[in-house]
Formats: C-alpha cells, sequence, structure tokens
C-alpha cells in the first residue's frame, strides 16, 4: 500500500479554534486526519504514537500549544524522524524561527487558519509530486497510462502531461482508452493536437496488462466503470478529479481530488512542481481541459484551477488554442444545423426545432446551444431521427426552468427524459406516435406544456 498522508493534529484547548480547524481542513488534500487532546504530563503517550506510526506520518501541526511544550514535543518528535513536516500556530514567531525542528511557524493572532493551511498545502502539493516522480522512477519496464473510454480534451491532455514526466525520467509509455472517440468535439481535438493515443478493444486489455509493468488510471479511478479495464484491476497510480466513496487500491501513488474542476488542473501543478516544461501544444491541451471540465469556467471551479490556468496562459500559443478552443464542426453537423435552423418554431422565449435524420447523436447538443443563442429565447428543444427513434437534446437560461425536470416529466411515459437544471436529454421510440408528422405536433406540444406549466 501506498504511504499515506497524515495530518496529526495536537492541540490543547481552546474549543472554538479546533472546530474550525477540522472544518477547514475536511475540505483539504488530504487523506487522513488525526486529532489529539495534548494533556499535561501524558506527552509520553503522544511520542508512543508518532514512533509506532513513523512511516504513514507526513505532517504534524501543533495547535494551542505553549512554547515550553511545544519546543520539547517538535524536538522529540525530530528525533524519531526527520522527515515529518511540524508546524505550529504560535504567539510570536520570532523566538520559535530559532528552532530547528519546526519547519513553519504561523503566529496566532494573523490569519491563523489560512496562514496555516497555505504552508501546509504548499508541502502538500509538493511532496506528492516527489512521490509521483518516486512512483515513476522506479518502474522497471514500460508504463501503461489508461484513460476513460470516449476521452474528453482533460483526460485526453492530462495522459501527454503524464507522458512528459515519464519522458523526462526516460521510462517508456503509452497512453490507451477504449470505446470510441465519442464526441465530434473530442475526435477534433485529438486529430488538432496530433496527441498519439491508442484506441484498443477488450481482447487486448490483458496483453497489455501482463506486458506493462505498472499501469496508471488518468481521469477515472474506478476499474470496469466507463473504461476497458476489468473490475479487479489493481493500478499502481491512479490521478482524478472525481468524487469517489470507493477505494481504489492504488498500489504506490493515488491523488482523487474533487475540490479541483478538472485533472489537468492537478497535472499542471505536478509539471511545475517537478520543473518539467510544458510545450505550448501541450500547455493549450490542458487549458482546454480545464474549460471544457468545468463547463466554461462555471462548475467546480476552484482557486487551484485558475492558478493553473494563470501558469497555463503564459505558456499557451494563441493559435493553437483559437483551434483546439472553438472546433471545426462536421458537415454533416452544419447540414443538421441548417434543418433545424429553417424548422425552428417560436413561441414566447421557447424555441422547438425539428433537425431531420442525424448522423451522430452528438450533434444535438451542439445545435441546441447554439440555438439558445438567439434573441429573447430562454429555453430550447431540438430533435431529430436515429434508426427508430426520436433523439432530443434541452437547453434552457431561464432561472425559472429546470430543463432536466421537464424532459422527464414531458416524456418519461413513452420513452425517457432527463437532465441538469440547464442541459437535459431524452429519447422516445417513433411507434409511439401515428407517423412522422404526429410525432414532430406531439413531441413539441409535451415539451411546451411542461414548460409553460411552472
Ligand atoms: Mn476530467
Amino acid at each position: 500500500m501506498i504511504k499515506e498522508v497524515n495530518i496529526m493534529y495536537v492541540f490543547y484547548g481552546e474549543k472554538e479554534v479546533i472546530d474550525k480547524t477540522k472544518e477547514a481542513v475536511e475540505k483539504r488534500a488530504v487523506d487522513e486526519i488525526r486529532c489529539f487532546t495534548y494533556q499535561k504530563g501524558k506527552e509520553k503517550n503522544l511520542l508512543d504514537f508518532v514512533k509506532k506510526n513513523e512511516h504513514k506520518i507526513e505532517i504534524i501541526a501543533y495547535l494551542t500549544l505553549n512554547e515550553k511544550e511545544l519546543i520539547y514535543l517538535s524536538e522529540e518528535v525530530n528525533n524519531i524522524s526527520s522527515d515529518i513536516y511540524q508546524i505550529a500556530l504560535v504567539n510570536d514567531t520570532k523566538d520559535m524561527e530559532k528552532d530547528h525542528a519546526l519547519k513553519g511557524v504561523v503566529k496566532k493572532d494573523q490569519e491563523i487558519l489560512n496562514t496555516l493551511f497555505k504552508k501546509i498545502d504548499t508541502h502538500i502539493l509538493k511532496n506528492k509530486s516527489e512521490k509521483l516522480k518516486k512512483a515513476v522512477c522506479s518502474t522497471q519496464g514500460n508504463i501503461a497510462i489508461f484513460i476513460h473510454d470516449n476521452p474528453d480534451p482533460d483526460a485526453i491532455a492530462s495522459a501527454v502531461a503524464f507522458e512528459e514526466i515519464c519522458d523526462a525520467e526516460k521510462i517508456e509509455s503509452t497512453i490507451f482508452f477504449g470505446g470510441s472517440i465519442g464526441h465530434p468535439a473530442n475526435e477534433i481535438f485529438l486529430e488538432n493536437t496530433g496527441f498519439d493515443v491508442k484506441n484498443i478493444d477488450e481482447d487486448s486489455v490483458s496483453k497489455i496488462v501482463d506486458e506493462y509493468q505498472k499501469i496508471v488510471f488518468i481521469d477515472f479511478a474506478q476499474p470496469g466503470s466507463n473504461n476497458i479495464l476489468p473490475k479487479n484491476m489493481e493500478p499502481d497510480i491512479v490521478i482524478d478529479h472525481h468524487y469517489t466513496n470507493k477505494e481504489c487500491g492504488a498500489k504506490e501513488f493515488q491523488e482523487i481530488r474533487n475540490d479541483v474542476g478538472a485533472t489537468s488542473t492537478l497535472m499542471t501543478k505536478h509539471l511545475q512542481n517537478l520543473e518539467i516544461s510544458i510545450s505550448p501544444l501541450l500547455a493549450s491541451a490542458l487549458l482546454v481541459g480545464i474549460k471544457t471540465d468545468t463547463h466554461d469556467y462555471t462548475k467546480n471551479i476552484s482557486t487551484a484551477d485558475y492558478k493553473a490556468i494563470s501558469y497555463l496562459s503564459s505558456l499557451a500559443d494563441k493559435d493553437i488554442l483559437d483551434i483546439l478552443k472553438e472546433p471545426s464542426l462536421y458537415p454533416e453537423t452544419m447540414k443538421s444545423m441548417g434543418i433545424a435552423i429553417n424548422n425552428r418554431k417560436i413561441e414566447d422565449t421557447v424555441l422547438t426545432a425539428f433537425s431531420g435524420e442525424l448522423d451522430h447523436r452528438d450533434d444535438l447538443p451542439q445545435i441546441a446551444d447554439f440555438l439558445l443563442r438567439e434573441r429573447d429565447i430562454l429555453t430550447v428543444l431540438v430533435y431529430g431521427i436515429i434508426d427508430d427513434k426520436i433523439h432530443m437534446s434541452a437547453r434552457s437560461k431561464d432561472l425559472l426552468t429546470h430543463v432536466g425536470k421537464v424532459m422527464k416529466n414531458a416524456y418519461s411515459d413513452i420513452g425517457e427524459g432527463g437532465g441538469h437544471t440547464h442541459a437535459a436529454g431524452g429519447r422516445v421510440p417513433l411507434d409511439e406516435f401515428k407517423d412522422k408528422k404526429d410525432a414532430i405536433e406531439k413531441i413539441e406540444k409535451r415539451f411546451k406544456d411542461e414548460v409553460f406549466k411552472k
């Protein structure tokens, strides 16, 4: 198992500080937090704990201890292991800075917790990158980097960033994914970047797992769901930003941070910490990764993402970025868009449009996004025929309309419908209707009835 990051708090009295600290630390990038009440005369218990768990403890933060206790404990801990990062809240930093055992001191009456955590964060992130490098370096062969099925710019750019770390350490690596490339925008991203990622089928997975010495998961953590790997696969390294309550069982290194918007943010930080240069192409690709995963910087975006964006912006190439940001559209998508524009019907702020027979299901959201840009339009439904079904995509910027609920209420009795507040989808089998004309009428009526019901 990998060495855990533990923060151990030694505290003494002042309950309010402790509660606040616990709250703040829970949002942090630490895997485990232990809190200890310091009691006078019981120092030995604490030190025994440190001795026993020495290999697991990375950080000790001392809160609300007096200076004498602090100096004594930090020196004793330092004797046990000088690798433990010790940090303390103190009344006066001047006296404490002389002390060698403490690596960081923060004056108590300053913006205490923020400063304390900034120091802890910096330490954790730097250390994380070093640990990642070690896990890469110790490879006795090749590394297989897996990304999820139908990979998006975030997964692709992050995997390429991981490859850069392998290259820097002269370790051979290959990027693999299953399924298809899916969304046309992702296919175009791949074409335009020219990144080398290999599409594989299930039959070749076991061969790859045998041949490669280390297995890396990028932008996903659970084998067997939305990726080509078998459920029982144990990865060596995992880097992801999706929330999970399951243990992914990484053997050497794992970083699962759902407090950031994209894996690209995590990879940018690692490249930065390890002083690996980022090419204009990769910087542009990582920027697009953050942009798409945060829905144009509106969803789950954090300070860490903004920091990565500002770092990458100075390295990216404007022309490449323009191409990657606004990927060109397929001729078939343009054709369907034209049909939808001609067929659009507007009632109040609601636009509905039939886009004919479609080649790709993924055309619909792109057409819906485009139609939502028409002046005075707040809600859009676009639908088209693929094989024996009507597929639909809906969008809304009307604050009173939850378009996911609209789709669910309008269609779940004859097909499927659902989604989020602003974006949703659905499908209904064609044989629910008499003919195409009947289908068009009923699909639109059901949608409008639901939207106007509010
Ligand atoms: Mn992602």
